[in-house]
């Protein structure tokens, strides 16, 4: 007889997802119980630092990811990663205990109550089978639903007395099963695309995270040197879709209404890649399109098409839409842009450290393809002038912008990426909301590096206090913090820095050391 968790276990075999994030309690031990050694069990202290491992994990590989939470608190505790993963596509299959079917009704304790509803609307799909033998069926169906553009999170509950219960007929070809989107529009679509462009007397191409995510950064490169466009990364941007170093490289959008039509102005079509139109933050209201100019969005994502509140969108395989286009239109005769000059490199002044300063000293000393996951809020546009990004999946940062993203992410991405160093720029505010990973890197000694700049405030929202012009607000400081402690409270090598040579010696020992490693640097606010 083969068992629901025997039938279970073959699907996330033959799925891949054999890597799993989670934190137990009792609802979970059945389906933890005799964990097979071909899969590996990522323990987080924290269901947002577990969450935020396994969407850093599931961006960097591409693949669905497993996670385990404990029923009701542990996906509550969970919820506002889940954020990040939904706006991130992130294919994340997150499972949860239940208590035992007879004892759901009376709420026992540890009971997910209304557990389908808890998660939503973070989540694609979300089911509690309504018996054990549709497990199988359910658990291959979530795998399927995550991984299927757009991807996304996607969420099962299961009642913890299933798994022993007998796995129902036909059980065995669920494990095969293999399901895609062939997504490439058609040749009346393409050609009707590459018409637009070619026409196009200054054209202007901005690309998003789904370009990255794609792997498709190449064919956006080929799309802009044949057409001599200058090109932009979409606002709010979580991934970095094309080379910084590009020539056709403009830089970052700001995030609103008015700051992307007046940096757009002169531009008669926008083409939108593999991005919302757009992700807005700060408001500034105007127009949503310079005059005169047309946009349209290739996006992956119908949500994101249909919200668009202008332009014309096209759903498609991001891939092989930019691919087929770079390979259809007609090379034009346009100069090609220049490359943007690097800015000045900052000097040394007494006193805390510039955060210019310490990318320019991070940016000489890094290796080329270092991976940076980015939550130092205020400093996000210089980190972009001056922090070189060339290879594909080179930059994360929370696609929903809730804090607490980027120390797990960096320990998912550098579980899922050995080859290459990945190092986490992160707030002395924003690392306190998943700072419970850095035990995990300890523990399975992933050997991300964690600089922490440590200006004692938020200063995003001071920058925002600003913006909408209000005063006096309180709860904006954060005095007090030693990260080195914290560091070595969990098992991670720390040292700190106030200075161009600390830092610069810092980084040295950090990226010999082949473990994980915080470094605090004293920054300017
Ligand atoms: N809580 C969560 C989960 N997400 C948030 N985005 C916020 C609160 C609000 N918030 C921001 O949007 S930025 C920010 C907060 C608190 C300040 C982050 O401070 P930091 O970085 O020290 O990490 P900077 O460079 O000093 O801004
Ligand atoms: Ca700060």
């Amino acid at each position: 007889m083969m068992t629901v968790h025997q039938a279970c276990h073959d699907i996330l075999r033959e799925q891949g997802l054999t890597t799993l994030f989670g934190n137990p309690g009792s609802n979970e031990l059945p389906f933890l119980k005799n964990f097979p050694a071909d899969f590996r069990y990522i323990l987080g202290l924290h269901e947002g630092a577990v969450v935020g491992m396994a969407d850093g994990f599931a961006q960097a590989t591409g693949r669905p990811t497993l996670v385990n939470l404990h029923s009701a608190a542990g996906t509550g505790n969970a919820m506002g990663a889940l954020a990040n993963a939904w706006n991130s596509h992130s294919p994340l299959v997150v499972t949860a205990g239940q208590q035992v079917r007879s004892m759901i009704g009376v709420e026992a304790l540890l009971t997910n109550a209304d557990a389908t509803n808890l998660p939503r609307p973070l989540v694609k799909w979300s089911s509690e089978p309504a018996s054990a033998q549709e497990v199988p069926l359910a658990l291959s169906r979530a795998i399927h639903t995550a991984a299927t553009p757009a991807a996304g999170p996607v969420y099962l509950s299961v009642p913890y007395d299933d798994w022993e219960q007998e796995a129902g007929r036909g059980v065995e070809h669920l494990a095969r099963r293999r399901v895609e989107l062939a997504g490439l529009p058609s040749a009346q679509t393409l050609a009707s695309l590459a018409h637009a462009l070619e026409q196009a007397e200054n054209p202007v191409l901005v690309v998003g995270p789904d370009v990255d995510a794609a792997n498709a950064n190449s064919f956006g490169v080929a799309l802009a040197e044949k057409l001599a466009m200058p090109v932009w990364m979409a606002p709010s941007a979580p991934r970095c879709a094309f080379p910084t170093t590009h020539p056709c490289f403009r830089g970052l959008l700001p995030a609103s209404i008015a700051g992307i039509s007046t940096l757009l102005d002169g531009h008669d079509l926008i083409l939108v890649v593999g991005a919302p139109v757009f992700r807005y933050h700060q408001y500034e209201p105007g127009d949503y399109l310079p005059k005169g100019a047309r946009l349209i969005s290739i996006t992956c994502d119908i949500n994101e098409a249909t919200r668009a509140p202008m332009g014309d969108a096209v759903i498609a395989d991001i891939a092989a839409t930019l691919q087929a286009l770079s390979e259809a239109v007609a090379p034009s005769a346009r100069p090609m842009p220049n490359t943007l000059s690097r800015p000045d490199s900052a000097p040394e002044l007494p006193g805390p450290l510039a955060p210019e300063r310490v990318f320019d000293l991070l940016d000489a000393i890094a290796p080329r393809d270092a991976i940076y996951v980015n939550e130092s809020t205020s400093t996000t546009n210089l980190l972009w002038q001056r922090l070189r990004m060339t290879e594909p999946g080179s930059y994360y940062f929370a696609a929903a912008g809730g804090l607490g993203f980027a120390l797990p992410a960096a320990v998912g991405i550098q579980l899922a990426e050995p080859a290459r160093q990945v190092i986490g720029v992160i707030g002395d505010g924003s690392a306190n909301y998943g700072i419970q990973a850095l035990w995990t890197a300890a523990q399975y000694g992933i050997p991300a590096i964690f600089i922490i700049m440590k200006n004692g405030t938020y200063g995003a929202l001071r920058w925002f206090a600003d913006v909408l012009q209000v005063d006096d607000v309180p709860g904006l400081d954060v005095p007090g913090l030693d990260f080195c402690a914290l560091a070595r409270g969990y098992g991670v090598d720390a040292l700190h820095a106030n200075s161009g040579a600390s830092l610069t010696a810092a980084l040295e020992q950090a990226l010999a050391s082949n473990k994980p490693f915080l470094i605090e640097v004293e920054t300017r606010a």
